[in-house]
């Protein structure tokens, strides 16, 4: 039995509805269809200046004919309830950042080109136990809960989902690592024939994103197999890929193939294109803005409301001790 603790996160907030709610609102929204007001209008890297509108509906998931389907929904994890309203799926199934399809919002129609099956996973680098396995046996392996989380996008908006999927530390503790393992490095497949963002030949690809041993093993870390209690659809990165919400959203890696164990800390995607601007920690936090805007505050996407960002996304009760000798840096870089 788990005894319910105030966290820090769980700010009580006016958005804040019962379930019940969220799910009727989510039908409505689905049928009249619904125009997002004024989302994040500042891109990541070459891309700014991109306000986007999201009329179309609930989206492309078709996800009925995953081979996990008969899997989900899973059981919620409670430890990780949230008050804050679920952003509709409506809303962010259509307004996504995934390069690989597009360096805009709206690739969530391209991003249905992604072949998600056959899927193959390596693991692979400083661990005992070097797999290669199919996707199928990885998700079948793992046990499975929903969790929902924050997503704070370093462009300044944000959303709140129910993921699906199991803890980071799982994979590791089945790669046991060797003790010369001190980062996770994970990367996103490659494929410029089926993605044509991986055709925009001046970013590195294939994406890159790593974290610290410490990090990888944190409670927090998830690893997203599913969302709104179903398999994951294509734009939210199929069929696996990492939430990390206490960092901004682009240490989320999508459609990972590999997840390497290695001594050296990876040079991540977004890091190699401006390091001045995307460093490899990327802790939220509203105090040290981005170059180029500030991060005080964020768009709640669906609600037209800007609300003020919390230090490690409101989730320092789980991860400030992994930082506490870098108080005198800034956490964000
Ligand atoms: N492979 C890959 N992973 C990625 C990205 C990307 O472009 N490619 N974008 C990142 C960014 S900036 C964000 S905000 C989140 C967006 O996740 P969502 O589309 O599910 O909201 O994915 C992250 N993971
Ligand atoms: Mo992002």
């Amino acid at each position: 039995m788990l005894i319910k603790s105030k966290k820090g996160w769980e700010i009580p907030e006016r958005e804040a509805t019962p379930q019940e709610i969220f799910f009727n609102r989510r039908r409505f929204l689905k049928t009249t269809g619904l125009v997002l007001a004024s989302a994040a209008s500042m891109g990541l890297g070459a891309c700014d200046g991109e306000a986007e509108e999201s009329g179309a509906g609930a989206g492309a998931s078709g996800t009925s004919s995953d081979p996990t389907a008969d899997l989900y929904p899973v059981t919620r994890n409670e430890r990780y309830m949230i008050e804050r309203e679920l952003t509709p799926k409506s809303i962010s199934s259509t307004y996504n950042n995934f390069y690989e399809f597009g360096s805009h919002k709206r690739i969530y129609d391209k991003a249905q080109e992604l072949k998600i099956r056959p899927w193959q996973v390596v693991i692979d680098g400083e661990v005992n136990n070097p797999e290669t396995l199919d996707i199928d046996t990885l998700i079948r392996a793992m046990p499975l809960e929903e969790r929902l989380y924050r997503h704070r996008c370093v462009e300044a908006w944000s959303m709140t989902v129910p993921w699906s999927g199991f803890a980071l530390k799982e994979l590791v503790k089945r790669a046991d690592p060797k003790s010369s393992a001190r980062y996770v490095r994970m990367e996103t497949f490659q494929d410029p024939d089926m993605a044509s963002g991986q055709r925009q030949y001046w970013y590195p690809w294939p994406y890159v994103e790593g974290l610290t041993m410490e990090e990888a093993t944190n409670d927090l870390a998830f690893m997203v197999t599913g969302v709104y209690g179903e398999p994951l659809p294509k734009q939210y990165g199929a069929p696996i890929r990492l939430a990390v919400p206490w960092k901004y959203g682009f240490k989320s890696i999508k459609s990972i193939v590999r997840f390497t164990f290695t001594s050296q800390r990876p040079v991540s995607f977004w890091e190699e294109i401006n390091p001045q601007e995307y460093g490899f920690w990327a802790n939220v936090n509203p105090e040290v803005p981005h170059p180029r805007w500030s991060q005080a505050t964020e768009e709640v996407l669906g609600t037209g409301k800007r609300v003020p960002t919390q230090l490690f996304n409101g989730y320092g009760e789980y991860v400030a001790g992994l930082y506490k000798d870098m108080q005198d840096k800034p956490i964000y870089f």
